[in-house]
């Protein structure tokens, strides 16, 4: 029995401040259409595909900061793609800024299958900080502009088997990996925008390729699941953003890699039957996990 699929990343280069919506949407029907000429049957963009990276500046005033979200989902401006996923049979992940009718905020993935959102995400793991920190030749303020995920780590049937999200932090944190493996995820998709330079630890900027690697191929192979982990990337308004997007398989090997820092697709054919190499054996949870011994993981946090 083999559950084969072809799956794309579509990377994306940088998105200039000033560029609008529409045209990020046409580079991604773009890509789009290479990856159904590929035989793919999922194609993953990255975390806030409609937009440059705008949490690295410092911005007070709401409607200012507002017009960096969507208010729906789809609306005017992304209708192309989904016509383009009807069109081509082609099913798609979606990063963007979402503001709720409440006025909630949050940095939400969605899952479209045959032009429907069958799964939604909203980021947990908000890296960076809330107030002006000027020292930084660049900011990393989602703590300032988005709110905690309220969704949890769902896992959808999708895609001919469990699929889930996570949100580029989210990938280094092992927790997210064994709660979406514990969900029985057998393909999770995720798109980042990582800062090459990571001021509070500049020592660490050339090792961010390989830790963005090392987070993706560590939550595959202990939780026997497939990753495309998609990157917006380049020198987007005067910050280096890496790309490295990447394909990994159960086993943890990485089987497509992007070559460039611009618009670039990767592919793969990926089985989802054999996660089973991993989670029937070396990482079989009901035989070999001992939950009761790992109580500090879920301990709340010391207080403030
Ligand atoms: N970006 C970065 C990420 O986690 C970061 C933030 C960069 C954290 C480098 C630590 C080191 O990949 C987002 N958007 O989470």
């Amino acid at each position: 029995m083999t559950r084969k699929m072809i799956v794309a990343g579509a990377q994306l280069g940088p998105i200039a401040r000033s560029e609008p919506r529409a045209s990020a949407v046409a580079r991604m029907c773009t890509l789009m259409r290479g990856a159904h000429a590929r035989g793919a049957q999922l194609v993953v963009f990255p975390e806030l595909a409609l937009t440059t990276f705008f949490p690295r500046w410092y911005m007070e005033d709401p409607a200012e900061i507002d017009a960096w979200f969507e208010t729906e989902m789809p609306n005017a401006a992304v209708q192309p793609l989904f016509d383009l996923s009807v069109e081509l049979g082609l099913g798609f992940h979606l990063g963007y800024a979402e503001r709720t009718a409440e006025g909630r905020h949050f940095n939400t993935a969605i899952l479209v299958e045959a032009g429907r959102i069958v799964g939604k995400y909203r980021k947990i793991h908000l890296p960076g900080h809330r107030e002006n920190e000027p020292w930084r030749p660049f900011q990393h303020l989602e703590k300032r502009y988005f709110e905690k995920g309220d969704l949890g780590f769902p896992v959808f049937d999708a895609f001919g088997g469990k699929t889930a999200m996570c949100i580029c932090n989210d990938r280094r944190w092992p927790e997210t990996w064994r709660v979406l493996g514990l969900g029985g995820a057998e393909l999770v998709v995720l798109g980042y925008n990582t800062p090459l330079h990571y001021p509070p630890a500049p020592e660490h900027d050339h090792l961010q390729y390989f830790h963005n690697e090392l987070s993706v191929q560590a939550g595959c192979y202990q939780n026997g699941l497939w990753a495309v982990a998609v990157a917006k990337a380049g020198r987007e308004e005067g910050c280096d953003l890496i790309g490295g997007s990447v394909i990994v398989a159960p086993t943890g090997e990485v089987v497509a890699r992007a070559a460039t820092s611009g618009d670039e697709l990767i592919t793969a054919e990926i089985d989802l039957d054999r996660c089973a190499e991993i989670r029937a054996n070396i990482f079989n949870f009901a035989q070999h996990r001992e939950p009761a011994d790992y109580t500090a993981i879920t301990a709340p946090k010391p207080g403030p």
